[in-house]
């Protein structure tokens, strides 16, 4: 990135009251947040992909790299061609390349290598992440590309949940046959498949609990 030097920084503050009331409420709002495997096929406009892919870009990276790029498929031949090829892989790894214990782990949210959903959602975005830049046939590096595209990814999910839509991270595995279908050069590498959409009317999601809070933070207050 060349540097276009410093400008002051717009972002907005309030008052300590105020603060605690948005910490909260936007705590309250995204822990509503589900994973969800039950979509309608209400279509979702596209402008509103744009939006959510935008927000997922505006996310932290390395270097300000911005490693990442993001297929967004409405397309149903493409949709059932990546349809196709996620199930013969997952079919796989529910008859033997899973472990007894991840089985075991994953039983209680219902999954198995049927992803119908795939084929229902209006919209699939699979999240690409770049290893490297190719600029003019030269590569140069990128930097922290995991912890970049894991940053978006969580943009993504929450621009998501705030538009009033669902989704669901979706990891076939492996995943290089998104790569060809969706001919991307070889610095990207298939990241995360989002179906996005409307839930359906008689949505289900398993009765999970979180963490509490003792389990998961440790104060040096
Ligand atoms: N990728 C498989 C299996 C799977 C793995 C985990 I870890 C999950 O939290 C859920 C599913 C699939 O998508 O079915």
């Amino acid at each position: 990135m060349k540097s276009k030097g410093f400008i002051p920084y717009k972002g907005q503050s309030y008052s300590a009251e105020e603060t605690q009331k948005r910490a909260k409420s936007y705590y309250d709002y995204m822990n509503a947040r589900r994973s969800l495997r039950f979509f309608s096929n209400k279509p979702v406009k596209k402008s509103v992909i744009h939006d959510l892919i935008m927000t997922a870009s505006s996310a932290p990276s390395g270097a300000h790299k911005q490693p990442w790029t993001f297929c967004a498929i409405q397309n149903t031949v493409m949709k059932s061609k990546i349809r196709i090829a996620a199930e013969k892989e997952e079919y796989e790894n529910y008859h033997g390349r899973m472990s007894e214990d991840w089985l075991e782990d994953l039983s209680a949210f219902g999954t198995d290598w049927n992803k119908e959903f795939i084929d229902i959602a209006p919209w699939i975005i699979i999240m690409l992440r770049k290893s490297y830049d190719l600029i003019d046939g030269k590569k140069s590096k990128n930097y922290y590309v995991q912890e970049s595209a894991g940053i978006a990814a969580g943009f993504l999910i929450s621009a998501i949940h705030n538009a009033g839509l669902v989704t669901l991270t979706h990891t076939p595995s492996p995943m290089n046959f998104l790569s060809n279908l969706l001919d991307r050069p070889s610095n990207e590498k298939p990241f995360l498949l989002l179906p996005v959409g409307y839930p359906t009317e008689d949505a289900v999601v398993p009765d999970l609990e979180r963490k509490k809070e003792e389990e998961v933070i440790i104060w040096f207050d």
